[in-house]
């Protein structure tokens, strides 16, 4: 597809998409988190600003949605990559699924609230024993990195919600030049019902089996990468579940949408290791294994804020082209 064809799906796609509630607001908490971690900014922080997404986006099938189709991920690698991220240093702004996994919740269980949690004496609530350490420290660490201006949260559900909000976060981020940096982890459908051909109310059985012709969602990853904020260290993730395709496809999106890695991961080895597919070649990650508890994550992004911290170097020193 050329440019043009390109630029002209993008724009139908947001012009037709329903408008983001709270836009405004997004702008303003963005505005004032990447002033706040500017490296212009007179506190003088001057820290990178990692974008995390995590979790899948939704494609509905009517305006007023009854049904949709979804996306798989837990949101597990953005949430434990944002606590990595800041304990490397970096802001996150962490935008993710409402519902999937939150960063420094990852060791509570499932009901944290009911689980957790206690009445004493009829009156009070208390934290329950084998819990009490897990909450702590998650209150503690997600407190901390909240209140020091560190982690920025954005919930989107939709595919329209999350390619907006990309958008207003990558221009956002624009003034970071090459201290920003986007980690594109959350599954982002491949297709979708264009809300004007989509029906307003719930579709109805009576009708027989269901006819729906799909459009396929168009690539923002070039016009993130070269145009919203074409100097920022971008890093996306391919996804599959045929181990025969997915290197392949790992180094066709690198250079299609010059990304400057693309973490390759399978379904089901996911937790255990990934290959960062780079122009300099592939690189296997997996985590500790001789350590209970550990994560792919922790190397992962340890790898990748060394990377960022030479393409920092090389881009100030005018030895790296965009
Ligand atoms: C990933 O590959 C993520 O690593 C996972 C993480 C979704 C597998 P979990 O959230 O799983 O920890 O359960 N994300 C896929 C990203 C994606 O959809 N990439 C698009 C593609 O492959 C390009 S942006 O076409």
């Amino acid at each position: 597809m050329d440019s043009a064809a390109l630029h002209e799906e993008i724009d139908s796609f947001f012009e037709s998409a329903p408008p983001l509630k709270d836009s405004s607001k997004v702008t303003d908490k963005l505005k004032q988190f990447i002033e706040f971690n500017s490296p212009s900014s007179g506190e003088g922080r001057g820290r990178r600003v990692v974008c995390v997404t995590s979790g899948g986006t939704t494609v509905p099938l009517e305006q007023r949605c009854v049904r949709y189709i979804d996306n798989f991920s837990s949101g597990n690698r953005g949430a434990a990559s944002t606590e990595y991220f800041i304990k490397a240093g970096y802001a996150v702004i962490f935008l993710y699924r409402r519902g999937t996994c939150q960063p420094y919740c990852r060791s509570l269980p499932e009901d944290p609230l009911l689980e957790c949690f206690e009445i004493a004496d009829d009156v009070d609530i208390q934290v329950r024993q084998p819990h009490s350490e897990a909450v702590k420290g998650a209150i503690r660490d997600h407190h901390a990195a909240v209140t020091g201006g560190l982690l920025l949260k954005l919930p989107f559900t939709t595919i329209f919600e999350y390619l907006q909000m990309l958008r207003i976060i990558a221009l956002s981020m624009r003034s970071l030049g090459p201290h920003a940096m986007f980690y594109l982890a959350a599954a982002v459908s491949d297709f979708y019902v264009p809300w004007k051909s989509m029906a307003e109310h719930k579709i109805q059985s009576a009708s027989g089996p269901l006819d729906m012709r799909l459009m396929q969602v168009p690539k923002m990853l070039l016009v993130l990468r070269t145009e919203w904020t074409p100097m920022a260290f971008c890093i996306s993730f391919k996804l599959e579940t045929d181990s025969k395709i997915l290197l392949e496809k790992a180094s066709t999106a690198l250079k299609k949408y010059k990304m400057h890695s693309v973490v390759a991961n399978e379904l089901l080895t996911r937790k255990e290791e990934v290959i960062v597919v780079t122009s300099g070649g592939n690189i296997l990650v997996h985590r500790d294994r001789t350590r209970t508890g550990s994560d792919v994550e922790d190397p992962l992004v340890e790898l990748l804020v060394d990377r960022h911290s030479t393409y920092i170097k090389t881009t100030s020193t005018g030895s790296l082209s965009k």
